[in-house]
């Protein structure tokens, strides 16, 4: 198999890798990094040093590709299929690469902050970045809401790049605190993405992980 992707199944930035890998059915090994194993990490940092996943590796190619939003151009350049990530004029695709940027910048990692704060020992939680995230967070997710009014998908009617970025880190705010109270609109576009079958494979096969994850 030419494609091998590492990832770890509760990971949200794995989630938009994985979902663009199975919309397009491509094949590819997946390799699950358990961070929790020195070992494998390790021997994951001899692959990739930064030691952030996701990380595509392609045989066929002899390439190495990091980054969620990277990864998910390099399919689309080089094993594209029925969806298309960046399809449209270049106005179109710079359009899509920001609302996949707001999703990991604006959603995505301030969720992160909020997560990863409660892994820390007693006493080391940053409470401080904490509320800052949360507000960032808030900030976010009400323009979010006031964009989803009418359209299906981040970009209207072509499911893209960024509903890849969109569906963990609404599934992940939600989780935090339920978007149908103030977001409506935005609860109701991660119903949508919770029902597009790629990404419910992906919260499908993340299942028997979730008992570990701190937030419910
Ligand atoms: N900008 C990166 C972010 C990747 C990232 O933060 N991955 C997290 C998991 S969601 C990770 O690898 N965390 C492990 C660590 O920081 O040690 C991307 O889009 O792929």
């Amino acid at each position: 198999m030419s494609l091998t992707l590492y990832f770890h199944p509760l990971s949200s930035f794995c989630h938009k890798a994985l979902i663009a890998l199975y919309e397009n059915a491509t094949p590819f090994e997946p390799h699950i990094v358990d961070l929790m194993d020195p070992a494998a990490t390790a021997a994951f940092k001899t692959i990739w040093p930064i030691g952030k996943f996701p990380v595509l590796r392609d045989e066929a190619r002899d390439a190495l590709v990091p980054e969620s939003s990277i990864i998910i151009e390099y399919l689309d350049q080089h094993y594209p299929g029925a969806t298309r990530f960046l399809p449209g004029d270049p106005d179109f695709m710079r359009q899509t690469r920001f609302r996949d940027r707001f999703y990991d910048l604006h959603v995505m990692q301030p969720m992160q902050k909020i997560v990863t704060d409660t892994f820390r020992a007693p006493g080391q939680s940053d409470a401080f970045g904490v509320e800052d995230a949360r507000q960032r967070l808030d900030v976010a997710l009400g323009i979010i809401d006031r964009a989803m009014t009418k359209d299906t998908w981040a970009m209207g009617d072509a499911f893209t790049m960024a509903d890849c970025a969109a569906a963990p880190a609404l599934f992940y705010a939600d989780k935090l605190s339920p978007l149908a109270g103030n977001y409506k609109n935005a609860a109701r576009y991660l119903q949508r993405l919770k029902e597009r079958p790629s990404f419910a494979r992906v919260l499908r096969e993340a299942e028997p992980y979730f008992a570990t994850f701190p937030i419910r």
